[in-house]
């Protein structure tokens, strides 16, 4: 391990609100239209940091915590009713090649249900200032996303598609920590839309984790802004999934943090970030896999935030089995630590445009061929525009079994720029082949990877002899397309504040009364955050 830069000279004010920012790549685009009409608090965006929300903790209809009025009001299912059809930004299922084809972007309705939960709770305790980062160990552009910071506990506990209880249910609302009180599959019909200020804590799950399996989810930026926190979930579409639309799009908002999240089978875009403005995104350690062929447009998506700068960063993850935009990369962006396997027609597609400039750092990346993949098509759209500072990326070409790739040093018609640019980077830096190692180990909902991820994990490491495009999940051959995901038992939380009785006992807190909104070690992090990353291994535990 190495030391990279890091946060050098970032100009962290350039937000939203800052005209003078410049401008980031754009394709062709249309404004996705949001419709939404929530009155629940909305908490305004603040520099890059998003808002935060403030309230006490509900659970699925039960009601804990609460305390002084003091004004701030909760987004409770009675407010939320309102909430109409939100815009899914989704390019167009453009098929055969891809490259020199202008992307374009239609708006989709996708549905929110209405939420279930009826009653909400207000609290006087402060919310603390400032830490730093969505969570210890947060990178990229999206490393202060403050998600549901300050905001209820909705605990999930059951796997229906929606009603109280439901995942559905539980991100209806801005301004919520999402802790699961259950693992499984979530067997859903229609897609699910993420609102704004919201951290869905996927590694509370017991047992095998949660899986949202048969559509998509949305994150379009409702009530001012993204701000939202993914961690440790699997987003797998699949072919009954709403034609033309992607398993993960994100069309408008900033500040946007996933991190372990698998996300596969995407009928459009299977990761899609695709519309202006969005800003300051960050995914890490996550799989983005097997689009689905069956409409002739496998892909692993589209990664123009556009509007603003459209900052973004890929940072230990690994795209696998997608035909082709792996991704198709514009805008300010750093690809760090990453893997490409198995594409076929075009692996990571610089820019594929001739209006407008992308910046991109391309450090410690291993592009392995997969079964599928045709000759030298691991970096293809390269124009002038395409600026790019390369170090240490790698490229096994031979399909051999073996792991034993090459420096890559031809980077076609990009720009190649001297030093890196001034974006956040990593911490600890890692070569292309521990890069690689460490993606095998931990990308994806890895906490308990599913059949699904097992199976990309055992393509990757053939090195060239497995993988394939696949046309419809059902080519996988495993068992119900998802596997089975254990349910697991949760530990107990008497009061509901997301943080089990064990814990709090440990450390000093109330096992008997919510108190997940405090910081009591003030270091900006509330205490149910500290059990979120104590879950996990981070931070002070
Ligand atoms: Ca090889
Ligand atoms: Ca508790
Ligand atoms: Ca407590
Ligand atoms: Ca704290």
């Amino acid at each position: 391990m190495r030391k990279a830069f890091e946060y050098a000279g970032l100009t962290l004010a350039c937000s939203l609100a800052a005209s003078a920012c410049s401008s980031g790549d754009s394709g062709t685009q249309t404004l996705p239209t949001s419709t939404t009409a929530s009155t629940s608090s909305t908490a305004s965006s603040t520099g890059i940091t998003g808002g935060q929300g403030q309230g006490g903790s509900v659970t699925d209809g039960s009601v804990t915590g609460g305390g002084a009025t003091d004004g701030s009001v909760t987004g409770g299912g009675a407010t939320d009713g309102t909430t109409g059809a939100a815009a899914t930004s989704s390019s167009t299922a453009t098929t055969g090649s891809d490259v020199a084809t202008g992307a374009t972007s239609g708006a989709g309705g996708a549905t929110s249900t209405t939420a279930a939960t009826a009653s909400t709770s207000t609290t006087s305790e402060p919310i603390p200032s400032g830490p730093p980062l969505a969570f210890p160990g947060a990178e990229g552009f999206g490393r202060e996303t403050s998600g549901g910071r300050g905001g209820e506990v909705y605990h999930v506990t059951n796997l229906n598609d929606s009603g109280a209880g439901s995942l559905r249910d539980a991100v209806s609302a801005p301004n919520r920590i999402v802790v699961f009180d259950v693992g499984g599959v979530i067997n859903i019909t229609t897609r699910i839309v993420v609102h704004s200020n919201i951290y869905v804590a996927g590694q509370t799950a017991p047992g095998g984790g949660i899986t949202v399996y048969g559509n998509g989810i949305a994150l379009n930026g409702d009530s001012g802004g993204g701000n939202v926190i993914l961690r440790y979930l699997r987003v797998r579409m699949g072919k009954n999934g709403d034609s033309g639309k992607d398993a993960v799009s994100i069309s408008l908002g900033e500040n946007y943090m996933f991190d372990h999240v698998s996300i596969s089978w995407g009928r459009d875009g299977t990761l899609d970030v695709n519309g202006t403005p969005i800003d300051l995104l960050s995914f890490q350690e996550c799989i983005v896999s097997q689009g689905i062929n069956s409409s002739n447009h496998s892909t692993g998506g589209l990664m123009q935030p556009s509007g603003v700068d459209g900052r973004w960063s890929m940072i230990r993850s690994l795209y696998i089995d997608n035909k082709t935009r792996n991704p198709k990369a514009r805008g300010k962006h750093e690809f760090i630590n990453s893997v490409l396997y198995n594409w076929a027609e075009h692996g990571y597609i610089m820019g594929d445009t001739t209006s407008g400039t992308s910046e991109a750092n391309l450090i410690g990346n291993y592009f392995i061929y997969g079964p599928s993949s045709n000759s030298d098509t691991h970096i293809t759209g390269t124009t002038e525009f395409f600026h790019v500072y390369p170090e240490d990326n790698w490229v096994d070409s031979n399909k051999n079994g073996t792991l034993d790739g090459s420096l890559l040093t031809d980077y076609k018609t990009a720009s190649l720029a001297d030093s890196p640019y001034a974006y956040p980077g990593v911490g600890a830096l890692l070569s292309a082949q521990d890069a690689l190692s460490h993606v095998i180990e931990h990308a994806g909902a890895s906490l308990v990877r599913d059949a699904v991820d097992e199976l990309l994990i055992d393509q990757l490491r053939s090195y060239g002899t497995q993988g394939s495009i696949i046309d419809t999940e059902d080519d996988n051959g495993i068992a119900g397309n998802v596997g089975s995901v254990e349910p697991g038992t949760p530990p107990t939380d008497s009061d509901r504040d997301g943080m089990p009785d064990d814990w709090e006992a440990d450390r000093g807190l109330d096992p008997s009364a919510a108190d997940d909104t405090g910081d009591d070690d003030s270091d900006g992090y509330t205490n149910v955050e500290e059990y979120l990353s104590c879950i996990v291994g981070e931070g002070d535990c």
